[in-house]
């Protein structure tokens, strides 16, 4: 089979990349190894910044966000006897919208499937090869069992952290940033209406907890734990009994309900270079990941995204917009700066994350009393809630700095 983008992953950023190039007349196959139905359930992301929001709207794939997305102007920061809100609408002119990853996976899935888009789930074996050639090839056994090849023009790794395309770079040519903190977050999703209007940081020295939500009868809530914990280590009523203490303020109760999904994720930063070798480009957790904190991970793959369809876009064109503009340097510009453009976004994403992971959580685990880095915590905390600048900062960064294209 021939196309002209091979593209493997149907996460949030193959799909969507999937969909933009359609919308320029570019012709892409997806290859996945999971099914549909794993694909649509995975529960992860929930906060969509204005410019992803703006995206989904602009290309046609947000009907359902725009009815069912809850728009919020603000989150709230806490510690103990103290809950500050930080008003982005006020603060930078711009919102979040609660609108879970799921769901956008799902509208994607649909829109490409309605334009009878190459849609191949549960694939396996994929290699990728010449990739530093003119004729990349992706090679994959198909869900009948039958082996396959897909030659293509260019191929995309939007596989995830732990996908083929980031290892098809040959090791030396590769080179990665990492830091693992130490704590993960146990995460819950319960049917149970959310006990805040908006989405509430908490800094306790118990461990951070955050409340989150999915819909106006869906809560999401989180615990800082030991990157060893294990999920059977915490029965529900301990979860509960956890998220209660460390956010607990006066007048204030957490209302409870049964826990649908339940899991431990592991916490790190990781960028990994070149996103660009030969005709292969990476996009979303191929190439990097953000701890959760920040809510970046899944804007950070729509960036990218945004920034690979344009200069595909010009390159499919062939009108050369750049620099030498109808030559074959020409055609090749705003594929040459995707890189760069794209590596500009994810390091200030990387920096936020970490910023607010490292003001919120308790190092080491919920040791109680206060020592140096708590107060230091602490200190930050009543900064960013009471100077404009410094909330300001956050504002910018939570809702998302606008993407030049
Ligand atoms: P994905 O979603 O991992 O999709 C990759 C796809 O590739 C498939 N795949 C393969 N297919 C074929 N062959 C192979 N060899 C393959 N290997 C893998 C996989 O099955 C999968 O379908 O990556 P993508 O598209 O780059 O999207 C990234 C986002 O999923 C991720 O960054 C976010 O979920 C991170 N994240 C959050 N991001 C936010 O922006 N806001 C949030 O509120 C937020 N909360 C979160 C999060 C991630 C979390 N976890 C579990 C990591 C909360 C959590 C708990
Ligand atoms: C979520 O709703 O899953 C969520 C929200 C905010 C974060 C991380 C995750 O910072």
């Amino acid at each position: 089979m021939r196309t002209q983008v091979a593209i493997v992953g149907a996460g949030p950023a193959g799909l969507l990349l999937s969909h933009l190039l359609g919308l320029r007349g570019i012709e892409s196959v997806i290859i996945e190894n999971r099914s549909r139905a794993y694909v649509e359930a995975r529960q992860r992301a929930g906060v969509l910044e204005q410019g992803t929001v703006d995206t989904l709207l602009e290309s046609g794939v947000g009907e359902r966000l725009k009815q069912e997305g809850l728009r919020h102007d603000g989150i709230y920061l806490q510690w103990p006897g103290e809950r500050h809100r930080i008003n982005f609408a006020e603060l930078c002119g711009r919102s979040v919208w609660v609108y879970g990853q799921t769901e956008m996976v799902k509208d994607l899935i649909e829109a490409r499937l309605a334009a009878g888009q190459q849609l191949q789930f549960e694939v396996s074996g994929v290699t990728l090869e010449d990739l530093d050639g003119d004729r990349p090839v992706a090679r994959y056994i198909d869900s009948g069992g039958g082996r396959r090849h897909l030659d293509a023009d260019i191929v995309v790794g939007a596989d995830g952290f732990h996908g083929v395309s980031r290892p098809s770079i040959p090791a030396p040519r590769r080179r990665t940033w990492e830091r693992d903190y130490p704590f993960a977050w146990l995460g819950i999703l319960a049917t149970v209406p959310p006990s805040t209007d908006e989405l509430i940081y908490v800094w306790h020295p118990r461990g951070f907890a955050l409340h989150s939500m999915r819909s106006p009868s869906v809560s999401r809530l989180y615990l800082q734990v030991d990157p060893g914990e294990k999920i059977e280590n915490w029965p529900d009523e301990r979860i509960w009994a956890e998220l209660a203490q460390r956010m607990q303020l006066e007048g204030w109760s957490l209302r409870e309900g049964p826990v649908t999904d339940k899991s431990i994720t592991p916490m790190r930063s990781f960028v990994s270079t070149p996103m660009r070798y030969g005709r292969l480009f990476l996009v979303g957790d191929a190439a990097h990941i953000v701890p959760p904190t920040g809510a970046k991970g899944l804007n950070l793959a729509v960036s990218d995204v945004r920034l690979l369809a344009a200069a595909l876009g010009e390159y499919f064109a062939g009108s050369g917009a750049g620099p030498g503009s109808g030559s074959a340097a020409g055609r090749e510009y705003w594929l040459n700066r995707y890189p760069d453009d794209a590596l500009a976004q994810v390091w200030r994403k990387t920096h936020f994350s970490w910023w607010m992971t490292t003001m919120l959580h308790i190092p080491g685990g919920p040791v109680p009393g206060a020592d140096f880095e708590q107060q230091l915590q602490l200190a930050q905390l009543r900064y960013v809630t009471s100077s404009v600048a410094a909330a300001t900062e956050l504002a910018e960064n939570y809702t998302g700095l606008p993407l030049r294209i």
